[in-house]
């Protein structure tokens, strides 16, 4: 008998702790970098998928999305009006408190479901509208003033903001001044994964959505997904707020449910493998010219010249696969030479902060 308990216990500590994809989940990812593993990722996460509809998220969120974490007592865990170290000002029952784009005055009267990446953006279509991984049971009120903003830092609040402290405002996030919604600390992380879910698992068909729309930060490309500076803002809280219990615990239940994992929750080290490594499609095509380089390169040396190339933070240099071959940190502060290590004859690609060059070496 004690044998017995201590195997139970056992047992349940592995199952907290490893509760994970199922062996094979991610196999033929090992070798894989940049688009090349956001692309494995999106056959894996799309391979055998279940699609129960937009209905099927308020009997998910019963199971999915109660609170175990905080006050504990089993109500929707709602990412807008959760305290983490305090009380909340209302609590929704599961099931009983629903409602639709209608059906509230004011927060605190009824929940429904946020989809993180709005739907207006793909039309509504399937299985988009119903993914588990990507929508949020939220007060209504408060997905009503997130619109379908983007997520984002707020410098100058307009409103009031949501009883936990969500607010909408003026981006004060580098490359971006537009409108955006700024959720908690607690939550940033558990966002952009969910969002960098969405462009992995959608990556086929991210062209035919609507990214003219402005708030839309799409840039339109199937590898990159999102305009640099949301990659650079996800990124941000993909580290700040790193993978969290109530994640690994929604994630394993999106799996009974859908058949389908958010990889960025297994394994969050792939974000920074696909985005930090890799040169998109788009600029590849969108070459910029301020900064000038001696072309061709002789004699493994590259000279370069503009304005403000001391005050070039990051340098990589890719080939024309996207792969990086190189990288420097403020390599010009003093001199506006940079030593090649050793690259073949070819075409490469030179990206300073968010500007890019290419060059040939002859
Ligand atoms: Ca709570
Ligand atoms: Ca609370
Ligand atoms: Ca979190």
């Amino acid at each position: 008998m004690k044998n017995l308990s201590f195997f139970l216990l056992l047992a349940s500590a592995l199952g907290t702790i490893h509760a994970q994809a199922p062996d094979g989940y991610y196999n033929g990812t090992e070798n894989l970098t940049g688009y090349s593993l956001k692309t494995k990722l999106s056959q894996i996460i799309n391979n055998g998928t279940e699609d129960h509809g937009y209905g099927g998220l308020w009997n998910a969120y019963k199971t999915g999305d109660l609170d175990k974490y905080y006050e504990k007592d089993n109500t929707i865990l709602d990412i807008y009006s959760e305290i983490p170290t305090g009380t909340d000002a209302y609590e929704y029952t599961p099931g009983t408190d629903q409602c639709g784009s209608a059906g509230y005055t004011k927060e605190g009267d009824c929940y429904n479901r946020e989809h993180l990446f709005p739907q207006s953006f793909f039309y509504e279509k399937a299985p988009m509208k119903g993914d588990y991984n990507f929508i949020f049971p939220t007060d209504g009120k408060v997905n009503n003033i997130r619109d379908n903003y983007p997520f984002g830092t707020v410098g100058t609040v307009s409103g009031t903001p949501s009883t936990n402290g969500s607010k909408l405002g003026t981006s004060n996030f580098p490359g971006y001044g537009g409108t955006v919604f700024e959720p908690i600390d607690e939550f940033k992380g558990d966002i952009a994964r969910s969002l960098l879910y969405f462009i992995t698992r959608y990556e086929d068909k991210l062209p035919d959505f609507k990214y003219s729309d402005n708030n839309n930060p799409q840039d339109g490309s199937k590898d990159r997904g999102f305009e640099q500076w949301y990659i650079n803002l996800l990124l941000k809280w993909n580290h700040d707020d790193p993978v969290s219990q109530k994640e690994i615990d929604r994630n394993n239940y999106a799996y009974t449910y859908q058949k389908n994992r958010n990889p960025f929750i297994d394994h969050p080290e792939f974000v920074d493998k696909i985005w930090t490594s890799t040169l998109s499609s788009d600029e590849i095509k969108t070459i910029d010219k301020r900064f000038i380089i001696q072309n061709p390169v002789q004699n493994g040396t590259l000279v370069i010249a503009g304005k403000y190339i001391k005050d070039i933070q990051n340098v990589q240099i890719f080939d024309m696969s996207s792969r990086i071959i190189q990288q420097a940190k403020e390599p010009f502060r003093n001199t506006n030479t940079l030593r090649l290590k050793n690259l073949s004859k070819g075409n490469y690609i030179l990206k300073a902060d968010q500007q890019s060059v290419k060059f040939i070496i002859e």
